[in-house]
């Protein structure tokens, strides 16, 4: 399997695994509250200078993407209007191209967000719904931006109250295998491509922990995987603490997911995803080949 990500005109090499460090642009986020100018979310607008603060940090913390989202998908979030995704994602993409050199990614579905959001700098199309509005392929197939497809079973606002599967493994792999053959054949190079089973995305606790515990299947897709399990409910299902008190469990499914083939880690806390993927890179080369 290739281990070069095209994202724009990087070629990005991941046989070691990345960080994506996450930058919320929304009111009801994980935990992402320092980046409003004001504490009630029906006020909510984007304090620009936090949004470029926190975004460095984690650049300087070794994050090698930033993913910029300006749409909740946690279950029950309020749908948000285009133009108010704009207002709160565009700003941010223009100023950290302007001032870091990191590969942004935008957290969307809209294909005229998506649109702007590659005008404006970022070359990672981190899509939760597969590409499945209107328009949305052709804005990626006309660009030469990176594109994570990820597995979601119905839509944020009830994914979480109709799940059904025979065989979560299966289901999501077959899934992902259209959608990477369907990209191929609107002419996307696998080059640009990642896949990303959705952890938390139209799942039960066990269907998570069933996919973290078969992740090395994954590989058969021959695509690199992008994982996300930070401070996830899965997590603190296992451990019963809050949001706030996930790091460790976190790190703990991270260290599996690296030992099992992700190669980019979607996170909040940047510096100790850090230390789990230079370990995980310390144990690879230790091994006798
Ligand atoms: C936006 N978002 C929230 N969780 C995510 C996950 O697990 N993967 C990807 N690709 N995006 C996510």
């Amino acid at each position: 399997m290739t281990q070069i990500l095209s994202v724009g005109d990087r070629q990005i090499d991941l046989s070691t695994p990345a960080c994506m460090g996450i930058l919320n642009a929304t009111p009801d986020s994980f935990s992402d509250g320092a980046l409003l100018n004001d504490d009630s979310s029906k006020n909510f607008k984007i304090d620009l200078d936090k949004a470029l603060t926190r975004a460095e940090a984690m650049v300087k913390e070794g994050a090698l993407f930033i993913d910029i989202g300006g749409e909740s998908t946690r279950p029950g979030a309020a749908i948000v209007s285009l133009q108010e995704e704009i207002d709160r994602v565009i700003p941010i993409i223009e100023a950290l191209h302007s001032r870091i050199d990191v590969c942004i990614s935008v957290d969307t579905s809209k294909p005229e967000v998506m649109k702007q959001a590659i005008a404006a700098g970022a070359r990672l199309i981190n899509d939760v719904r597969a590409l499945s509005l209107d328009g949305a392929m052709d804005v990626v197939k006309n660009s030469n931006a990176a594109l994570c497809v990820m597995h979601m079973q119905g839509k944020p606002e009830t994914m979480q109250s109709t799940i059904s599967y025979d065989d979560v493994v299966d289901e999501v792999i077959a899934f992902l295998r259209e959608k990477v053959s369907v990209c191929k054949e609107n002419g996307i190079s696998p080059s640009r491509l990642l896949i990303d089973p959705g952890f938390g995305f139209g799942k039960t606790v066990e269907h998570n922990y069933r996919l973290l515990a078969e992740l090395s299947r994954f590989s058969e897709l021959q695509t690199p995987l992008l994982v996300g399990v930070s401070r996830k409910s899965m997590i603190g299902a296992a451990i019963d603490r809050p949001v706030d008190q996930r790091l460790a469990g976190s790190i703990a499914a991270t260290a599996h997911a690296l030992a099992h083939g992700a190669k980019i880690m979607r996170s909040h806390d940047v510096a100790a995803t850090m230390d789990a993927i230079r370990v995980n890179s310390a144990i690879s080369s230790a091994r006798k080949s």
